[in-house]
């Protein structure tokens, strides 16, 4: 699944996705918890409405990574995140899994960008999503308070898991979690670019 969902969800699609990442939505892990008790008026049966306070805004995508070079350790990888934006503080969480295990202990970058993802074409996800660049502040400084980084540490079973929290609620496109051939720096770089996740959201 890869797409937008605002407000309520839908719960058989969803629920996948929700139960295997912790935090603001982790009371709908439990369907049994979530079912006629916990449904709103308006909401229909069979939909659970997301359980965080006031508006909330919610991205998630899953699916297989697509690959942005030739024979790297993400060719099966799958990623699901989970992005929920409150007022100005956004909350996002990334799982990866089957990741080759070459790659197992190695730490990688990972990152909101501004463009789509294409397999096989790692300039069209553009730069970072960078909250100064994208309101116009100067000048811009490049930080995780400024954009969405997700490194990312491979288990010997060939999983990670990643979140981070920032205090801006990133505008709406067709977008993409960007993986790197290594740690990023200080300066927000992370080397080549070797897999990405669509995230679009409207
Ligand atoms: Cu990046």
């Amino acid at each position: 699944m890869t797409g937008t969902v605002r407000g309520v969800l839908a719960a058989v699609g969803v629920l996948g996705v929700i139960g295997v990442i912790a935090g603001p939505v982790a009371a709908a892990q439990n369907p049994a918890q979530n079912t006629a008790a916990k449904r709103p008026p308006g909401v229909p049966r069979g939909e659970v409405a997301i359980p965080v306070a006031g508006e909330s805004d919610v991205a998630t995508s899953n699916g297989p990574l697509l690959a942005l070079a030739p024979h790297g350790p993400f060719e099966r990888g799958r990623a699901v995140v989970v992005m929920v934006s409150q007022g100005a503080r956004t909350t996002v969480r990334l799982k990866v899994t089957g990741v080759g295990r070459t790659a197992a202990g190695r730490t990688f970058g990972a990152h909101l960008h501004t463009g789509e993802c294409v397999a096989g074409d790692g300039a069209a996800a553009g730069p970072h999503y960078n909250a100064d660049v994208i309101n116009g502040r100067k000048p811009v400084r490049v930080d995780r308070e400024r954009e969405i980084w997700l490194d990312f540490t491979v288990s010997p079973s060939g999983a990670a898991k990643a979140s981070t929290a920032v205090p801006f609620a990133p505008k709406p496109g067709d977008r993409s979690i960007v993986i790197h051939d290594h740690a990023t720096d200080h300066h927000g770089t992370a080397g080549a670019r070797l897999a990405c996740l669509p995230l679009t959201w409207t």
